[in-house]
């Protein structure tokens, strides 16, 4: 009688302990499930545009200590630029003050766009100070947008050795990135 007890209590334990692992499981599947239903709006979101559609990038010699500004304005947004780092569309990286605080050994600045709109683009370059007294100062503009999700680009605009020669004050140029303008 008592190996019979023992018996059906061992049973009862074991119904009780895989009864206690199946509902963990069923929580744990639970859990997953509707984490996979936060996760995957946000995920196509990032996917339908992602940054970096327009880049503008402006580099100019290494050994130059100068200070350039990169200015950009997209359709129907106000310029970014120094002193308004972020706006609608666009996003300046890093101003670049030539050798001042700049460890990097580069002269180099770089806007960024979160999407793409029609229209018109305008891209400013501001000397704003030229410590090495030698003029010019050849700058190279670059304009390029991805294509496609895979990152690959597409130039629209190199500027070197023609309208990239700051004398001084702003310069700029207009450019489509949708090829309408
Ligand atoms: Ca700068």
């Amino acid at each position: 009688m008592i190996d019979e007890a023992n018996q059906t209590g061992n049973e009862d334990e074991g119904t009780l302990f895989r009864d206690a692992i199946f509902l963990a499981l069923f929580g744990f599947v639970l859990i997953a499930f509707i984490l996979l239903l936060h996760f995957n709006p946000v995920a196509k979101e990032m996917a339908a545009e992602p940054p970096g559609n327009v880049i503008v990038e402006i580099t100019w010699p290494v050994e130059m200590d100068v200070d350039v500004d990169l200015w950009v304005k997209g359709p129907g947004t106000k310029p970014v630029g120094y002193s308004n780092k972020g706006g609608e569309m666009f996003n300046l990286l890093r101003d670049d003050l030539g050798h001042k605080r700049d460890h990097s050994g580069i002269n180099h600045e770089i806007v960024y766009s979160r999407g793409i709109r029609k229209g018109e683009y305008t891209v400013n370059l501001h000397l704003y100070s030229n410590y090495t007294r030698q003029w010019p100062v050849p700058v190279n503009v670059r304009v390029s947008r991805k294509v496609d999700s895979a990152s690959n680009i597409e130039y629209i605009l190199e500027s070197a050795g023609r309208a990239g020669v700051l004398e001084s004050g702003t310069h700029g140029v207009s450019v489509s990135p949708d090829g309408t303008g």
